[in-house]
Protein backbone atom coordinates (compact mmCIF):
# COMPACT_ATOMS: atom_id res chain seq x y z
CA UNK A 1 0.00 0.00 0.00
CA UNK A 2 1.02 3.41 -0.79
CA UNK A 3 1.72 5.92 1.56
CA UNK A 4 1.65 9.78 1.22
CA UNK A 5 5.92 11.05 1.54
CA UNK A 6 5.03 13.19 4.34
CA UNK A 7 4.64 11.90 8.13
CA UNK A 8 2.60 14.83 9.17
CA UNK A 9 0.06 13.41 6.78
CA UNK A 10 -0.45 10.95 9.25
CA UNK A 11 -2.49 11.43 13.15
CA UNK A 12 -0.90 9.40 15.70
CA UNK A 13 -3.04 7.03 17.87
CA UNK A 14 -2.03 8.93 20.28
CA UNK A 15 -3.95 11.54 19.36
CA UNK A 16 -3.45 14.82 16.61
CA UNK A 17 -0.77 17.50 16.84
CA UNK A 18 0.04 20.77 15.81
CA UNK A 19 1.95 19.67 12.77
CA UNK A 20 -0.64 17.18 11.65
CA UNK A 21 -3.29 20.34 11.71
CA UNK A 22 0.06 22.30 10.08
CA UNK A 23 0.04 19.83 7.02
CA UNK A 24 -3.86 19.68 6.74
CA UNK A 25 -4.25 23.13 6.66
CA UNK A 26 -1.26 23.28 4.00
CA UNK A 27 -2.77 20.44 2.20
CA UNK A 28 -5.98 20.53 3.11
CA UNK A 29 -6.17 16.54 4.20
CA UNK A 30 -5.13 13.91 6.70
CA UNK A 31 -4.78 10.32 7.64
CA UNK A 32 -5.96 9.28 10.73
CA UNK A 33 -4.80 4.73 10.29
CA UNK A 34 -7.15 2.37 12.36
CA UNK A 35 -8.98 5.37 13.99
CA UNK A 36 -11.59 2.62 14.17
CA UNK A 37 -11.04 -0.98 15.59
CA UNK A 38 -11.71 -4.27 13.63
CA UNK A 39 -14.73 -4.54 15.36
CA UNK A 40 -15.98 -1.01 15.01
CA UNK A 41 -15.52 -1.42 11.12
CA UNK A 42 -17.15 -5.02 11.32
CA UNK A 43 -19.98 -3.43 13.04
CA UNK A 44 -20.50 -0.85 10.20
CA UNK A 45 -19.72 -3.92 7.44
CA UNK A 46 -22.60 -5.52 9.19
CA UNK A 47 -24.60 -2.82 9.24
CA UNK A 48 -23.69 -1.28 5.78
CA UNK A 49 -25.50 -5.01 4.23
CA UNK A 50 -28.16 -4.79 7.18
CA UNK A 51 -28.98 -2.11 5.31
CA UNK A 52 -29.09 -3.11 1.53
CA UNK A 53 -31.13 -6.13 2.78
CA UNK A 54 -34.23 -3.54 3.46
CA UNK A 55 -33.23 -4.33 7.53
CA UNK A 56 -33.84 -0.44 8.26
CA UNK A 57 -36.82 -0.26 5.49
CA UNK A 58 -37.82 -0.29 2.16
CA UNK A 59 -36.51 2.96 0.02
CA UNK A 60 -36.92 3.54 -3.24
CA UNK A 61 -34.74 1.51 -5.98
CA UNK A 62 -33.95 -1.06 -3.49
CA UNK A 63 -34.54 -4.42 -4.28
CA UNK A 64 -36.25 -7.36 -1.90
CA UNK A 65 -33.17 -9.78 -1.54
CA UNK A 66 -34.32 -13.47 -2.93
CA UNK A 67 -33.58 -15.84 -0.46
CA UNK A 68 -30.38 -18.02 -1.86
CA UNK A 69 -28.73 -14.22 -2.22
CA UNK A 70 -25.17 -14.01 -0.58
CA UNK A 71 -23.61 -10.62 0.62
CA UNK A 72 -21.71 -10.30 -2.64
CA UNK A 73 -25.13 -10.78 -4.87
CA UNK A 74 -27.10 -8.16 -2.55
CA UNK A 75 -24.38 -5.50 -2.74
CA UNK A 76 -22.91 -5.96 -6.57
CA UNK A 77 -26.45 -4.21 -7.22
CA UNK A 78 -25.65 -0.69 -5.66
CA UNK A 79 -23.09 2.23 -5.90
CA UNK A 80 -23.78 4.76 -2.87
CA UNK A 81 -27.00 5.16 -0.58
CA UNK A 82 -27.24 9.18 1.24
CA UNK A 83 -28.24 9.93 4.06
CA UNK A 84 -27.99 6.54 5.77
CA UNK A 85 -27.64 8.17 9.16
CA UNK A 86 -31.45 8.95 9.02
CA UNK A 87 -32.43 5.12 8.42
CA UNK A 88 -29.69 3.51 10.63
CA UNK A 89 -29.01 3.90 14.73
CA UNK A 90 -25.63 2.62 14.03
CA UNK A 91 -24.66 4.78 11.20
CA UNK A 92 -26.50 7.67 13.48
CA UNK A 93 -24.32 6.45 16.91
CA UNK A 94 -20.85 6.87 14.24
CA UNK A 95 -21.58 10.42 13.04
CA UNK A 96 -21.07 11.83 16.77
CA UNK A 97 -18.00 9.21 17.67
CA UNK A 98 -15.68 11.15 19.54
CA UNK A 99 -12.70 9.61 17.69
CA UNK A 100 -14.02 11.99 15.15
CA UNK A 101 -15.48 14.96 16.00
CA UNK A 102 -12.09 14.99 18.78
CA UNK A 103 -10.08 15.75 15.38
CA UNK A 104 -12.32 18.22 13.55
CA UNK A 105 -12.54 20.79 16.80
CA UNK A 106 -9.26 20.88 16.06
CA UNK A 107 -9.73 21.66 12.32
CA UNK A 108 -12.99 23.28 12.18
CA UNK A 109 -14.11 24.82 15.43
CA UNK A 110 -15.13 23.92 19.17
CA UNK A 111 -18.77 23.96 17.71
CA UNK A 112 -19.23 21.11 15.27
CA UNK A 113 -22.43 20.20 13.22
CA UNK A 114 -23.16 17.21 11.03
CA UNK A 115 -25.34 17.55 7.65
CA UNK A 116 -24.72 14.83 5.65
CA UNK A 117 -23.55 11.09 5.40
CA UNK A 118 -23.70 8.95 2.49
CA UNK A 119 -22.16 4.92 2.17
CA UNK A 120 -20.73 3.76 -0.86
CA UNK A 121 -20.79 -0.06 -1.60
CA UNK A 122 -18.74 0.57 -4.76
CA UNK A 123 -18.72 -3.03 -6.06
CA UNK A 124 -16.51 -4.55 -8.45
CA UNK A 125 -16.89 -2.70 -11.76
CA UNK A 126 -18.84 0.14 -10.68
CA UNK A 127 -17.64 3.63 -11.77
CA UNK A 128 -15.68 6.10 -9.57
CA UNK A 129 -16.38 9.74 -8.43
CA UNK A 130 -15.13 12.26 -10.75
CA UNK A 131 -13.19 15.39 -10.13
CA UNK A 132 -15.44 17.84 -7.69
CA UNK A 133 -15.41 19.59 -4.61
CA UNK A 134 -17.54 18.85 -1.67
CA UNK A 135 -17.92 22.41 -1.16
CA UNK A 136 -19.75 22.88 -4.73
CA UNK A 137 -22.75 20.79 -3.41
CA UNK A 138 -22.90 22.13 -0.15
CA UNK A 139 -22.09 25.86 0.19
CA UNK A 140 -21.24 26.67 3.75
CA UNK A 141 -18.45 29.18 1.78
CA UNK A 142 -17.04 29.47 5.33
CA UNK A 143 -13.70 26.94 4.37
CA UNK A 144 -14.97 25.06 7.24
CA UNK A 145 -16.64 21.56 5.55
CA UNK A 146 -14.93 18.83 6.40
CA UNK A 147 -15.21 15.72 5.05
CA UNK A 148 -14.58 12.35 7.27
CA UNK A 149 -14.72 9.45 5.12
CA UNK A 150 -13.87 6.33 6.52
CA UNK A 151 -12.91 2.96 4.79
CA UNK A 152 -14.62 -0.21 5.78
CA UNK A 153 -12.61 -2.55 3.40
CA UNK A 154 -8.81 -1.88 2.64
CA UNK A 155 -9.09 1.21 -0.33
CA UNK A 156 -6.35 0.93 -3.03
CA UNK A 157 -5.89 2.09 -6.57
CA UNK A 158 -7.00 -1.40 -7.85
CA UNK A 159 -10.43 -1.02 -6.01
CA UNK A 160 -10.72 2.79 -6.49
CA UNK A 161 -9.61 4.47 -3.06
CA UNK A 162 -9.82 8.54 -3.30
CA UNK A 163 -7.42 10.22 -4.33
CA UNK A 164 -6.61 14.27 -3.68
CA UNK A 165 -4.90 16.99 -5.29
CA UNK A 166 -2.69 18.24 -2.31
CA UNK A 167 -3.47 22.04 -1.83
CA UNK A 168 -5.95 22.59 -4.22
CA UNK A 169 -8.19 24.18 -1.11
CA UNK A 170 -6.06 27.03 -0.88
CA UNK A 171 -7.28 29.59 -3.81
CA UNK A 172 -11.28 28.89 -1.80
CA UNK A 173 -12.68 29.53 -5.24
CA UNK A 174 -14.65 26.48 -6.81
CA UNK A 175 -13.41 25.56 -10.15
CA UNK A 176 -15.33 25.32 -13.63
CA UNK A 177 -16.86 21.91 -14.72
CA UNK A 178 -17.24 20.37 -17.74
CA UNK A 179 -18.75 17.19 -19.58
CA UNK A 180 -16.67 14.49 -19.09
CA UNK A 181 -17.30 11.33 -21.58
CA UNK A 182 -15.30 8.81 -20.05
CA UNK A 183 -15.64 5.79 -18.96
CA UNK A 184 -13.64 5.80 -15.20
CA UNK A 185 -16.04 7.95 -13.35
CA UNK A 186 -20.24 7.57 -13.17
CA UNK A 187 -20.64 11.45 -13.81
CA UNK A 188 -21.12 13.08 -16.92
CA UNK A 189 -20.55 17.04 -14.87
CA UNK A 190 -17.19 17.45 -14.02
CA UNK A 191 -14.44 19.81 -13.13
CA UNK A 192 -12.44 21.09 -15.88
CA UNK A 193 -8.92 18.82 -16.03
CA UNK A 194 -7.82 22.07 -17.86
CA UNK A 195 -8.07 24.03 -14.17
CA UNK A 196 -5.36 22.20 -12.67
CA UNK A 197 -2.48 19.84 -12.76
CA UNK A 198 -4.04 16.13 -12.64
CA UNK A 199 -0.14 15.22 -12.40
CA UNK A 200 0.13 16.23 -8.79
CA UNK A 201 -2.86 14.04 -7.86
CA UNK A 202 -2.05 11.58 -5.46
CA UNK A 203 -3.79 8.26 -4.12
CA UNK A 204 -5.03 7.61 -1.03
CA UNK A 205 -4.51 4.11 -0.22
CA UNK A 206 -5.49 2.86 3.31
CA UNK A 207 -6.92 0.15 5.25
CA UNK A 208 -10.32 -0.70 6.64
CA UNK A 209 -10.81 1.44 10.21
CA UNK A 210 -8.52 4.46 8.98
CA UNK A 211 -10.41 7.59 8.49
CA UNK A 212 -9.16 10.60 5.84
CA UNK A 213 -10.13 14.34 6.49
CA UNK A 214 -10.64 16.56 3.49
CA UNK A 215 -11.57 20.16 2.87
CA UNK A 216 -14.50 20.68 1.20
CA UNK A 217 -12.50 23.27 -1.08
CA UNK A 218 -10.39 20.11 -2.09
CA UNK A 219 -9.73 18.49 -5.67
CA UNK A 220 -10.83 15.03 -4.82
CA UNK A 221 -11.94 11.83 -7.14
CA UNK A 222 -11.81 8.17 -6.29
CA UNK A 223 -11.18 6.09 -9.73
CA UNK A 224 -13.39 2.70 -10.93
CA UNK A 225 -13.54 -0.49 -9.13
CA UNK A 226 -11.22 -2.25 -11.11
CA UNK A 227 -10.59 -5.57 -9.30
CA UNK A 228 -13.13 -8.38 -9.65
CA UNK A 229 -14.07 -9.22 -6.81
CA UNK A 230 -13.28 -6.41 -3.72
CA UNK A 231 -15.99 -4.29 -2.40
CA UNK A 232 -15.06 -0.48 -1.82
CA UNK A 233 -16.90 0.35 1.10
CA UNK A 234 -16.59 3.76 2.57
CA UNK A 235 -18.71 5.50 5.04
CA UNK A 236 -18.33 9.44 4.76
CA UNK A 237 -19.44 12.37 6.84
CA UNK A 238 -19.71 15.81 6.27
CA UNK A 239 -19.03 18.67 9.06
CA UNK A 240 -18.99 22.35 9.63
CA UNK A 241 -18.48 24.76 11.79
CA UNK A 242 -21.59 25.19 14.05
CA UNK A 243 -21.32 28.85 13.64
CA UNK A 244 -21.82 29.52 9.91
CA UNK A 245 -25.18 28.85 7.90
CA UNK A 246 -26.16 26.23 5.87
CA UNK A 247 -28.20 27.24 2.80
CA UNK A 248 -28.23 23.86 1.16
CA UNK A 249 -31.15 23.20 -0.91
CA UNK A 250 -29.85 19.85 -1.38
CA UNK A 251 -28.99 20.04 -5.17
CA UNK A 252 -32.90 21.25 -5.24
CA UNK A 253 -34.42 18.00 -3.52
CA UNK A 254 -35.16 20.80 -0.49
CA UNK A 255 -36.29 24.43 -0.53
CA UNK A 256 -33.67 26.86 -0.35
CA UNK A 257 -33.37 28.48 3.29
CA UNK A 258 -30.92 30.82 4.29
CA UNK A 259 -29.97 27.80 6.89
CA UNK A 260 -31.02 24.56 6.34
CA UNK A 261 -31.34 22.77 10.05
CA UNK A 262 -31.33 19.61 9.47
CA UNK A 263 -28.09 18.74 11.07
CA UNK A 264 -26.72 17.28 14.47
CA UNK A 265 -24.67 19.01 16.74
CA UNK A 266 -21.80 16.63 16.91
CA UNK A 267 -19.26 18.82 19.46
CA UNK A 268 -19.57 21.79 21.41
CA UNK A 269 -22.64 24.00 21.53
CA UNK A 270 -25.27 25.80 18.87
CA UNK A 271 -25.13 28.97 19.18
CA UNK A 272 -28.68 28.80 16.93
CA UNK A 273 -30.19 26.44 19.24
CA UNK A 274 -33.35 28.28 19.44
CA UNK A 275 -34.11 27.61 15.92
CA UNK A 276 -34.67 23.96 16.59
CA UNK A 277 -33.78 21.04 14.63
CA UNK A 278 -35.74 19.69 11.33
CA UNK A 279 -36.22 16.86 10.02
CA UNK A 280 -36.07 17.22 6.22
CA UNK A 281 -33.97 14.81 4.28
CA UNK A 282 -34.61 11.06 3.91
CA UNK A 283 -32.38 8.22 2.46
CA UNK A 284 -32.04 7.69 -1.29
CA UNK A 285 -29.62 5.45 -3.38
CA UNK A 286 -27.64 7.07 -5.73
CA UNK A 287 -28.73 6.80 -9.51
CA UNK A 288 -25.56 4.69 -11.29
CA UNK A 289 -25.96 6.73 -14.61
CA UNK A 290 -23.27 4.00 -16.18
CA UNK A 291 -25.59 1.12 -15.18
CA UNK A 292 -28.87 3.11 -16.09
CA UNK A 293 -27.11 4.02 -19.64
CA UNK A 294 -25.60 0.28 -20.77
CA UNK A 295 -29.18 -1.54 -19.58
O1 LIG B 1 -15.75 7.29 -1.93
C1 LIG B 1 -15.86 7.72 -3.06
O2 LIG B 1 -15.77 7.00 -4.03
C2 LIG B 1 -16.10 9.18 -3.29
C3 LIG B 1 -16.26 9.95 -2.02
C4 LIG B 1 -16.28 11.41 -2.23
O3 LIG B 1 -15.85 11.91 -3.23
C5 LIG B 1 -16.81 12.29 -1.20
O4 LIG B 1 -17.12 11.82 -0.12
O5 LIG B 1 -16.93 13.49 -1.46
Amino acid sequence: MKKINNPNAYIPSSGILPANVDFYKKNGFMIAEGLFSMAETEEIRAETLHIFQGGRGMIEGLQEAGSGETEFDILRKYLCIHFPHKLSPVICKYLSNNKITGILQEIISPNVKAMQSMLFVKAPGKPGQSWHQDEYYIPTRDCSLTGAWIAIDDADIGNGCIWVVPQSHKPAKIYSRTVYKGEEYGEHDIIDSTEFDESKAVPVEVKAGSVVFFNGYLLHSSGRNHSKDRFRRALVYHYMSAESYLPWDQDGRLPLQEDMRDIVMVAGTDPYEEKGIEDLNKAYLRPDFQTIIKK
